[in-house]
């Protein structure tokens, strides 16, 4: 039987922790024949709640699932230990009318000691994913605090993003969504994102053939994608659950799974100065991977209209990154 994998989830016991830990166990990601153990971690009132998702858990007979262990969030490095994969959601979601940045300062510190945790105590090949908002920063500040850990390990969700821009250039194309490939996401998971519809494609066509009305691509598509969070916010009362959950298994699939020659998956990563970003950042990039390791993407093109708006969304990670200097080594 292969050894089990390790996969800790924070903030389990809420609407994306609930939404994603179902599908982990049920083998949907890691394969049929991988057991997980899952390392469910909680802030110490929620734990009675956390209970209950163990019981369904349970209730789900998985054959895969080799065990549940269950912590609170004043026990890190014992929740961490041994972790081939650290999902960090727990965190406090933007309520409406907050924006991302005002976020920042809420839940900035909560990634300080994680960071250390997971230095101190996970697996030597342990990668993180970092979905809790601002997740591109967060990242940031907790791979600051785990130096033993390879800066090539830690990745914070743009592919929400990735995927709300595909399913409106799909739309609006009257494609189906899996004809559209190669989307990146650049920079920050906030309102400053930009959806690269210059490389983008439809059936293996520059988006910008296909859709003729560019006014639209650089207007309408765009804001959508950037404000999309907040409608959905708007709409349910509550923030995105289900497809942040999706989204961030499609982050760990595009890190385990060979990327599809002439496309890319989104995520933001440890920048080095690549495509004129300022190195030392965690920022949306198109990256590609072999399965076992990934690399950021040569050979997109970066022409006036993407070079301001990829600018202004970096300029606003370089802020983010001000506001918590204390809160980095
Ligand atoms: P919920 O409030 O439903 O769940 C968060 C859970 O985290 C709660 O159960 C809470 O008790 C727990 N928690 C809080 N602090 C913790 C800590 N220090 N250790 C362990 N657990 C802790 O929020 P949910 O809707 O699940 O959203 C979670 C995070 O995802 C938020 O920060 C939210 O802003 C972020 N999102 C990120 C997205 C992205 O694309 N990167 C999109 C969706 C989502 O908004």
């Amino acid at each position: 039987m292969t050894a089990p994998l390790h996969v800790a989830i924070t903030g389990a016991a809420g609407q994306i922790g609930y939404a994603m830990t179902f599908r982990i166990a049920s083998g949907e990601i890691f394969g049929a024949h991988r057991p997980v153990v899952l390392h469910l971690i909680e802030v110490p009132p929620v734990m009675p709640a956390l209970d209950g998702v163990h019981m369904e858990l349970d209730d789900c007979a998985f054959p895969t699932l080799a065990g549940v262990e269950k912590y609170d969030s004043d026990h890190l490095e014992q929740a961490f230990a041994n972790c081939n994969w650290v999902l960090l959601v727990g965190s406090v979601p933007r309520k409406q009318g907050m924006e991302r940045s005002d976020l920042i300062r809420i839940n900035g510190p909560i990634f300080t000691n994680t960071g250390k945790a997971i230095n101190a105590a996970a697996a030597k090949d342990v990668r993180v994913v970092v979905v809790g908002n601002p997740c591109n920063t967060n990242c940031l500040i907790a791979m600051s605090h785990a130096p033993d850990v390879p800066k090539d390990r830690w990745f914070a969700m743009t592919r929400l993003d990735q995927n709300r821009a595909q399913a409106q250039l799909a739309q609006k194309a009257g494609r189906p969504v899996a004809a559209v490939s190669n989307l990146a996401i650049w920079g920050n998971h906030s309102a400053t994102q930009y959806p690269d519809f210059v490389n983008a494609k439809i059936d293996g066509r520059p988006v910008t053939e296909v859709i003729t009305d560019h006014a639209w691509l650089k207007g309408d598509f765009i804001s959508t994608v950037q404000q999309r969070g907040a409608a959905v916010i708007k709409a349910r009362g509550a923030s995105s659950a289900a497809s942040a959950a999706n989204a961030c298994l499609d982050t760990v699939k595009s890190i385990i799974t060979p990327t599809p020659a002439g496309s890319c998956a989104s995520a933001a990563v440890f920048t080095d100065g690549k495509y004129g970003i300022d190195a030392g950042l965690m920022c949306g990039l198109p990256i590609s991977s072999d399965g076992e390791n990934w690399r950021v993407l040569d050979g997109f093109h970066i022409d006036d209209f993407s070079r301001s708006a990829i600018q202004k969304t970096v300029d606003e990670l370089k802020q983010e990154r001000d506001t918590v200097k204390d809160l980095l080594p």
